[in-house]
């Protein structure tokens, strides 16, 4: 898949209030630094059908939404940011840097939700075919202390308002799949203080970035 010239796809994880979009600062500072073209986008959303996916999804108001639906609907957005933002930056070169992709399906409906890692494989082929992220930074936290820094910001979305057991499957499940796949996905201990989290986020990118070339 990778491809002379076609651009790298890395992605940043974790469970509510992590900080991955505070440290996507950080990555798209060390991309400019190395000359890197790239383009910044998140799931759900990232398509003018994501961002209306990513309502429904989110908000609080509407009646409860069934799990398998609430799946489907992560990949329906996936399907359309694929075809039209990732596949076409990727194919020109361009790197990728996407604010979670199908390991929170994996985290969050597979294992949040308990819907199981199988329901989520059968979609990621149907709709990814090969394509896997290159990098996977997973940024870990306990949850209380991720949701305390998520309540500091404001409302709590319709995941946020979930309860403690569902945020501990979600982290082990994270966990699980970076011990699966220990050359992808990079654990990043988000608890500790702002600037150790992001240089250690720095020198796994630099060091990404050293062995692409
Ligand atoms: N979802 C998504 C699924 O269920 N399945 C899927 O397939 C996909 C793709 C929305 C929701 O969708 C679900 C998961 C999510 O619940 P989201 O908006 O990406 O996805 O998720 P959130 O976790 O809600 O994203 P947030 O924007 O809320 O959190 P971030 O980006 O992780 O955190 P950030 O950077 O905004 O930081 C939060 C606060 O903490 C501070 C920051 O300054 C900020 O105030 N902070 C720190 N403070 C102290 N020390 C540190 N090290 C800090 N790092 C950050």
């Amino acid at each position: 898949m990778k491809g002379e010239g076609r651009g790298r796809f890395i992605t940043i994880e974790g469970g509510e209030g992590v900080g991955k979009t505070t440290n996507i600062e950080t990555l798209k500072q060390r991309l400019q630094h190395h000359g890197i073209k790239h383009g910044i986008t998140r799931e759900p959303g990232g398509t003018e059908l994501g961002e209306a996916i990513r309502d429904l999804l989110l908000r609080t108001d509407t009646t409860p939404l069934n799990s398998m639906a609430e799946l489907l609907l992560m990949f329906a957005a996936r399907a359309q940011h694929l075809a039209t933002v990732i596949e076409p930056q990727l194919a020109a070169g361009t790197w990728v840097v996407c604010d979670r992709f199908t390991d929170a399906t994996y985290a969050y409906q597979g294992g949040g939700r308990e819907l199981g890692a199988g329901a989520v494989a059968q979609l990621e082929q149907l709709v990814q075919g090969e394509l896997r992220p290159d990098l996977t930074i997973i940024l870990d936290i306990d949850p209380e202390q991720g949701l305390a820094r998520a309540r500091q910001r404001g409302e709590l979305d319709r995941f946020e308002q979930e309860h403690v057991e569902f945020f501990a499957r979600v982290r082990a499940t994270y966990q699980a799949r970076a011990q699966e796949e220990p050359e992808r996905c990079r654990i990043v201990d988000a608890g500790r203080p702002l600037a150790e989290v992001q240089a250690d986020v720095a020198a796994l990118i630099d060091g990404f970035i050293g062995s692409a070339k």
